[in-house]
């Protein structure tokens, strides 16, 4: 029987992604492992990155988004750090813990090496110490099994993978945290309306009106409301649950974080703007509003950005007791 609620609904009439099975297998596995060898191990699940939504299926062209999987690479590291197990929901070829230092950068990863009098290829000295410690810490991830990588691309890939991945840690309970700061895209179009081939610049594709003279008009549906599902009905009510709300209003950043979490109940709101993502951001809980500035001074030396500090602003706050602290 067909159901009225438009969650469910969307999951009858959009199609599981192929590498669901294949990922729900290596969550379960990954979730076993970590319970078995240290039942206290907390597992956070981070969701990094855009969400494309494709203009056809055989797809040629989509709607993407800007986020470029900054926020998320590095938290993944700091989480490593504090001593979670991490679960990784990335878009495909955006940045990733620990190789985020050297790809994507103004520097060719080439610039980084060069040949040593004996003829080896060896990392350039002023590269060394950072490169060694970073190298350390993704080891460590390695050996001990912290990081397990999904990449996902639509949005309707991701939709599936967090619906399966907070099912499949509900038995973590409160040892499992959800850290959503992927940027997903609030429309999206329904398989029974999308084209299945290249859409044609003519106006008229497989009998379906396409284009307007030279125009594409596209209908987009607004992506269902997750979060609310996610936070009642698929994750565990022990586990904690961190969303992100982007805007580029500064007037409207902390009202529009306050309605997330006063809609769906969860427990904290990271509430950031487009220009200053990556040096500021404000922590929404209930009765609460708490920014967090990397100092103008620090900003371009700081590789890290504002993910290094947050910790440290964590142990500052009872000590400081004020709405702001710069660190
Ligand atoms: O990936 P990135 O570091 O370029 O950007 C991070 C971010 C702005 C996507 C993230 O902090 C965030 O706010 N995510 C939620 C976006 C939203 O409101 O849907």
């Amino acid at each position: 029987m067909a159901t009225e609620d438009p969650q469910a609904q969307y999951f009858e009439n959009n199609p599981a992604p192929k590498q669901l099975r294949k990922h729900e297998a290596l969550v379960r596995e990954f979730i076993e492992y970590h319970i078995s060898t240290n039942p206290e191990t907390r597992i956070v699940l981070v969701t990094s990155g855009g969400t494309t939504v494709p203009l056809e299926n055989q797809t040629v062209r989509f709607i993407d988004n800007f986020s470029a999987g900054t926020r998320g690479a590095t938290s993944a590291e700091y989480f490593v750090r504090a001593g979670y197990a991490v679960i990784f929901l990335h878009r495909e070829y955006s940045l990733l813990p620990y190789s985020r230092h050297y790809s994507h950068s103004t520097n060719c990863f080439l610039d980084f090496m060069e040949g040593s009098a004996g003829g080896d290829v060896v990392v350039r000295q002023e590269y060394q110490m950072k490169m060694k410690q970073v190298l350390e810490e993704y080891q460590y991830a390695k050996k001990n099994r912290l990081l397990l990588m999904l990449p996902y691309v639509t949005v309707n890939e991701y939709l599936f993978e967090l619906r399966s991945l907070a099912t499949l840690l509900q038995p973590v309970g409160s040892r499992a945290l959800f850290y959503l700061a992927a940027a997903v895209s609030d429309f999206f179009i329904p398989r029974d309306r999308m084209e299945e081939h290249k859409i044609q610049s003519s106006t008229v594709e497989n009998g379906k009106k396409t284009g307007n003279g030279t125009q594409l008009v596209i209908n987009l549906d607004p992506v269902p409301k997750f979060l609310s599902t996610l936070v009642h009905s698929w994750a565990s009510r022990e586990s904690m649950i961190v969303s992100f709300k982007l805007e580029t209003d500064p007037n409207l950043l902390v009202s529009k974080a306050e309605q997330a979490l006063h809609k769906y109940g969860h427990d904290l709101v990271i509430g950031n703007l487009l220009t200053t993502r990556k040096w500021e951001v404000v922590f929404v809980r209930t009765g609460e509003e708490r920014w967090v500035r990397v100092p103008k001074a620090k900003r371009s030396r700081s590789v890290s950005g504002i993910e290094e500090l947050v910790g440290r602003a964590d142990k500052k706050k009872d000590a400081a007791k004020k709405d702001e602290v710069d660190l």
